[in-house]
């Protein structure tokens, strides 16, 4: 496979951005190697700048469920673009976009718009703060909410009691209001709760764990955690920026049929366009400004092009034929990888909820983020190579999740079951 172009463009971006790259996953730090500079994409497929082409199951870590320059997008952002890009006021395309989250997400009963997953959960957090006056946020071990200080935490040796910060520049003060716990785990949850819940403003979680993998909830974790949280008083935060979209129409809260106080969203309501929200019940998003005393801003919040995009990828989403060729195409690409490594002798257990999944290199059921980090991390590297070698793009970590898109035809994924079972074989 010839890299050299990628390999120049590598050594330049080095010189001028940290790591070269615009986010850390991207720079295949977990997988060796060099990263590929990508010149374009359509539909599943992404190409590089050597000429080199993959199926693509990164689909830029979500966002692009549809496949890559999706036709009424791209025409609707080509007209879009000709009325101006961003006026900082507001427009009726903000309107449409939160009525299509709102009916397919109905907790969401008010929206605001930010840039970002991270403004997201940010900001989400922020309010469930104001509502409450209490200041402790409780999450779980393994979930990923953005870069926002106060959750870069892993849990501290104290287990529940207190986190230390896991990126530098981040104070032992601000994640002194943090509380971490193994996820799927209801002892820990219950008794943390019950022994701290005057302090606790709200539990944030990703329903569905996308950045250790693909950890699902187990029987009723999700019940139980929304049921302690209503009964003590604290707001409990759905992170659907992955999952929204992605595990159903719905998101995770209609597939699990648990409704939460607050959402966030992101990737997929911007179709590839910088977009985050946060909403739910009204009287909690009354709060925020200009509403209410809980300020949050942002310049190109809810800006016209992104909105566009978004409409028009929520307005393909909303056809049932949608999420049935979606669910047809992840069947199969699932029985097909399960058979291949059957076939191939590797050990590797598969999970997924609606379009996400992962495949890990372990013979452990994965159920938290310890049992996750028990998968062989070397193997997956060979993986991952060996899939790129033969024009299969996954995600460059073994803890990412893996995402289809209506774009994957038939073909896409034959080839893929074909080349897993080939690249396993090796392993
Ligand atoms: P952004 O700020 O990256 O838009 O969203 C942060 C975020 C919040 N919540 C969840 C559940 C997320 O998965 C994310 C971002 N996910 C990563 C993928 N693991 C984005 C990829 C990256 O960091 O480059």
């Amino acid at each position: 496979m010839k890299t050299k172009k990628s390999e120049n463009l590598y050594k330049k971006s080095l010189k001028i951005m940290p790591g070269g790259v615009n986010s850390p996953v991207r720079a295949f730090k977990a997988v060796g190697g060099n990263p590929l500079f990508i010149a374009k994409a359509k539909g599943s497929k992404i190409y590089d700048v050597d000429g080199n082409e993959f199926i693509d199951y990164v689909l830029s870590w979500g966002p692009i469920i549809l496949g890559h320059a999706y036709p009424s997008v791209v025409k609707a952002l080509k007209k879009a673009i000709e009325r101006g890009t961003s006026y900082g006021a507001p427009t009726e395309l903000e309107i449409k976009l939160a009525e299509l989250i709102k009916k397919a997400f109905p907790s969401m009963e008010k929206i605001r718009m930010v840039s970002s997953g991270t403004e997201a959960t940010m900001s989400a957090i922020r309010v469930a703060r104001g509502f409450t006056k209490r200041d402790k946020v409780l999450k779980f071990e393994g979930c990923y909410h953005g870069h926002v200080d106060g959750l870069l935490v892993s849990a501290g040796s104290g287990g529940a009691t207190f986190s230390i910060p896991d990126s530098l520049g981040v104070p032992q003060s601000y994640t002194s209001e943090t509380i971490v716990l193994p996820f799927n785990n209801k002892e820990a949850l219950k008794n943390t709760i019950k022994e701290h819940w005057k302090d606790i403003a709200c539990v944030i979680v990703e329903p569905v764990i996308g950045n250790m993998g693909c950890i699902l909830p187990k029987d009723d974790f999700l019940k139980l955690l929304r049921e302690e949280t209503e009964k003590y008083g604290i707001i409990l935060i759905f992170d659907e920026v992955m999952t929204g979209f992605r595990v159903s129409y719905g998101g995770a809260q209609q597939y699990y049929g648990i409704k939460p106080d607050l959402t966030c969203l992101g990737k997929v309501i911007g179709g590839g366009l910088p977009v985050g929200a946060y909403g739910g019940k009204r009287e909690i998003m009354s709060m925020v400004a200009p509403e209410g005393g809980v300020y949050q801003a942002g310049t190109l919040s809810g800006n016209p092009i992104a909105m566009t995009a978004g409409i028009e990828t929520l307005k393909v989403l909303s056809k049932t034929s949608t999420y049935k060729s979606l669910e047809k195409t992840m069947q199969y690409l699932e029985e097909g990888l399960k058979d291949s490594a059957k076939r191939a002798g590797a050990k590797v257990k598969f999970y997924r909820a609606g379009t996400m999944f992962c495949t890990y290199f372990t013979e452990n059921e994965v159920i938290d983020a310890k049992t996750a980090k028990t998968s062989d991390t070397e193997k997956f590297k060979k993986f991952f190579h060996g899939m790129l070698k033969n024009g299969v793009y996954l995600a460059p970590s073994q803890f990412e999740a893996g995402f289809i898109s209506l774009s994957h035809s038939q073909k896409d994924i034959e080839k893929t079951i074909q080349r897993a079972y080939k690249v396993l074989k090796t392993i």
